[in-house]
């Protein structure tokens, strides 16, 4: 009895969403990135709009790898919205977009629980059907678009048109040169906030879309021993949707958080990490196209502790080495992890490439050598 009512409570969920839409990245030059998320993220261009269409201010390509969807904007003049955003934060995440099955009920339940509207629900039509959409605030600049796309069945979103690869990658794959894709989903958005602030954000994603915390942090324990970070992960109740939540730890050296707080010109996504189902293969081939990756001393992979803690994994530790793939095992299996450098000239917005055998963690286990391993570029930059 009582646990078919705590059962009814849980699935009345106040703010249902059924994933991450896309990712709007609003970007200096959208043709340049559009040429870099297909090449070295291997992601392919499946819509744009632009002056052609009638849009006077924006050029915008969409590509897509699975499930996952990047939104690239850039502006076409000086006036436009995207030129101001990229002036104060450079290349970045301006709107993390969820799926959802009602945008009115969504938006009227955030804004009273106290979310700041940015843009209230109205539909958008084409030849392909309606969508629904509204925005509300988050951290620093960035939005969340909330989109019921059940009445629309084109390209991407009305006013878009289909548009092809922009490199033709067949030739590639057909060698068994580069896999068909590098990742199939969002697995998580990470967001940085100001000194003080994680709990505030903590508790605006509970009363505002009803998302729970989920058992990983990084409290202050590990953050005043090494990190100096402290972290708060909030998912929905399917835990599709996880957006960790980072701010700045106090501590002999400068936070990375702070210096992300520093570069992008306040509160913003950190990082995105996609999920796939060969990270070796993916790592090898955003290699070759050029794409960053942190390394990791030998010393993390002789460990014995290390080798102990992990048990069997699905390549041999050599492989994973070789690559400075990371490895992290909890109680219901194992993670196998990369971070690349930042992909623009700030230190700013990163990517995790991360494959899941089980594990619904984030890499605790793997928090040490990650934060030397990002201090050692802070350093570089001299931002340490
Ligand atoms: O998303 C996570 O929690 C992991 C670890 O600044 C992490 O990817 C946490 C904070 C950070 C970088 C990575
Ligand atoms: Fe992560």
């Amino acid at each position: 009895m009582t646990q078919t009512m705590e059962h009814a409570t849980e699935t009345a969920d106040v703010f249902p969403v059924k994933g991450v839409d896309y990712l709007h990245f609003l970007v200096g030059n959208a043709k340049q990135a559009a040429h870099y998320y297909s090449t070295a993220f291997g992601m392919t261009c499946v819509a744009y709009r632009g002056p052609e269409q009638g849009y006077r201010d924006h050029a915008e390509y969409v590509l897509e790898s699975g499930s996952a969807r990047f939104l690239l904007t850039g502006a076409v003049h000086a006036g436009a919205s995207a030129a101001a955003h990229v002036t104060k934060h450079s290349d970045g995440i301006g709107d993390i977009a969820l799926t959802v099955p009602d945008t009115d009920a969504a938006f009227r339940h955030a804004v009273a629980a106290g979310a700041r509207a940015v843009t209230e629900p109205h539909d958008l039509s084409d030849a392909h059907g309606t969508v629904r959409v509204a925005a509300i605030a988050t951290y620093g600049d960035t939005v969340h678009t909330l989109i019921d796309r059940s009445r629309y069945d084109g390209p991407f979103l009305p006013g878009f048109v289909t548009r092809g690869p922009i490199v033709d990658r067949r030739p590639a794959i057909a060698a068994g040169l580069q896999p068909k894709r590098y990742f199939q989903a969002v697995d998580h958005v990470v967001g940085n906030v100001e000194l003080g602030r994680m709990d505030e954000w903590v508790e605006f994603y509970r009363r505002v879309m009803g998302f729970t915390n989920m058992a990983e942090f990084v409290g202050d324990d590990i953050a005043t021993d090494y990190s100096a970070l402290m972290s708060k992960v909030v998912a929905d109740g399917t835990r599709k949707v996880k957006f960790p939540l980072n701010e700045p730890a106090v501590s002999q050296r400068k936070s990375q958080i702070d210096e992300y707080l520093e570069f992008y010109g306040g509160p913003g996504a950190q990082h995105v990490a996609v999920a796939t189902n060969d990270i070796l293969a993916s790592v090898d081939a955003m290699r070759a196209a050029g794409c960053e990756f942190l390394e990791t001393p030998s010393s993390y992979y002789d460990d014995p502790e290390l080798r102990a803690r992990i048990g069997e994994v699905r390549a041999p530790i050599e492989e994973l080495k070789k690559r400075s793939i990371l490895v992290d095992r909890d109680e219901d299996g194992y993670l196998l992890q990369i971070f690349t450098k930042p992909v623009q000239d700030r230190p700013t917005v990163f990517f995790e490439l991360i494959e899941r055998h089980g594990s619904l963690g984030f890499g605790k286990g793997n928090f040490k050598a990650l934060f030397e391993a990002i201090e050692r570029e802070q350093e570089l930059r001299g931002n340490l």
